[in-house]
């Protein structure tokens, strides 16, 4: 992405920061999106996060930046009933400044919310939380319990949001929709790469039954439907000095799914001993000690508040979003590298890889994941 620091600077006055901004600098290491840290001096000094969307991933930017006003609008709500910090606890998205829009942008509903540039690129603005802390990876069970009580908690607070999203992403987990994706990734064999790919197509062939039987009891409403994150991994969750969480955020993927997908993508990230893109195996695993912690956070925000089949399903979510990160990891590399930001060649395989190793580390300690689900459950 070449922006010039002048265009950089002039998207960012789009916004409306107090002081005046002195810096903007690349921040942190997301797939998708383009992330910086802009400074301001001055009276009203402070930090913020601007971020490039990435529109061929999210098709609809305005609908998303939508869904994230109107979430953090709610949570906002619940943290300042409860006497917390809503410039703290939860994302504050910093609007445009009034003076910059164009009488179309003040026609748009979501036009408040981000700034389209000439290249089409479209740009949105938060508040960055001073103090904060993030992870890449859990190396204790008590960020491991922390990290589940914030999920736990983001659910809670939005049980009662009833204001219907907009699918930011089609089919995010809907597996059914990823299989159609896979049929026509591996017809279209965009890279030439299938061929040398048959062990790690079985790995997919050999699991689609049992993925889509546990989506049809989202289907048919076995498994209720509600507002969740959808991308849960560790690096996705603000902590505080103390190791206490103080905000979830990467909002962009907040829409209609099921509890059970942020708890499986939780685990997926906090109980892997190893690194998600890790070149060694040996080092992957799942720590039954990590998921234990983990679940033991989570459910003490969320019993009494699943159903039975949220209950049952909840260990193995974590297979499911497990092999969703395969599949996905295996099709990008199919594709071409298209979708996920790659440090090297070959980058997604190694992905692929790591994470299958870690599906099938999941898969022999299902039953002690189960007896620890049903431990914090009763
Ligand atoms: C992406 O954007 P980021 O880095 O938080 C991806 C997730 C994957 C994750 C794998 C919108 O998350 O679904 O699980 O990478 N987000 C999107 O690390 O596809
Ligand atoms: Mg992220």
């Amino acid at each position: 992405m070449d922006y010039t620091p002048e265009e950089m600077l002039a998207i960012a006055q789009k916004f409306d920061t107090t002081g005046t901004i002195n810096e903007i600098k690349p921040l942190g290491p997301g797939f998708i999106n383009d992330t910086f840290i802009v400074k301001t001096e001055g009276e009203g000094d402070r930090k913020y996060i601007l971020q490039r969307k990435n529109h061929l991933i999210f098709p609809d930017v305005p609908g998303m930046m939508k869904n994230i006003e109107l979430v953090t609008g709610h949570i906002r709500r619940k943290v300042i009933a409860e006497g917390g910090d809503p410039l703290r606890e939860v994302l504050t998205v910093t609007e445009r400044k009034p003076g910059t829009m164009t009488e179309d942008e003040k026609k748009d509903p979501a036009g408040h919310l981000y700034f389209k540039d000439a290249n089409g690129n479209f740009w949105a603005m938060c508040i960055f939380i001073e103090g904060s802390v993030t992870y890449e990876k859990a190396d204790t069970p008590e960020l491991c319990y922390k990290g589940g009580q914030g999920i736990g908690k983001f659910q809670a607070r939005l049980s009662d949001f009833t204001t219907p999203l907009n699918e930011t992403i089609k089919g995010f987990h809907n597996i059914r929709w990823r299989f159609t994706q896979w049929e026509e990734t591996l017809k279209r064999d965009a890279a030439g790469r299938v061929k040398d790919l048959a062990e790690e197509i079985s790995w997919i062939e050999s699991r689609k039954d049992e993925m889509l039987d546990f989506w049809k009891k989202v289907e048919d409403g076995t498994i209720p439907t509600r507002v969740t994150h959808n991308d849960t991994k560790i690096s996705n969750i603000l902590f505080d000095q103390k190791g206490d969480v103080l905000c979830v955020i990467d909002l962009d993927t907040c829409m209609s799914s099921t509890s059970l997908n942020d708890f499986g993508d939780a685990i997926r990230s906090y109980t892997n001993t190893g690194a998600e893109d890790d070149k060694n195996l040996d080092n992957v695993s799942m720590s039954l000690e990590m998921f234990d912690a983990y679940t033991r956070g989570y459910m003490s925000m969320r019993k009494g508040n699943l159903t039975a089949a949220e209950i049952e399903n909840l260990a193995f979510s974590a297979r499911y979003i497990t092999y969703e990160q395969v599949l996905r990891f295996l099709m990008d590399y199919i594709d071409g590298d298209r979708y996920y930001k790659t440090a090297y060649p070959g980058h997604n395989l190694v992905r692929t890889h790591a994470q299958y190793k870690l599906l099938r580390s999941i898969e022999d300690q299902y039953e002690a994941m189960k007896a620890t689900v049903m431990k914090y459950a009763e």
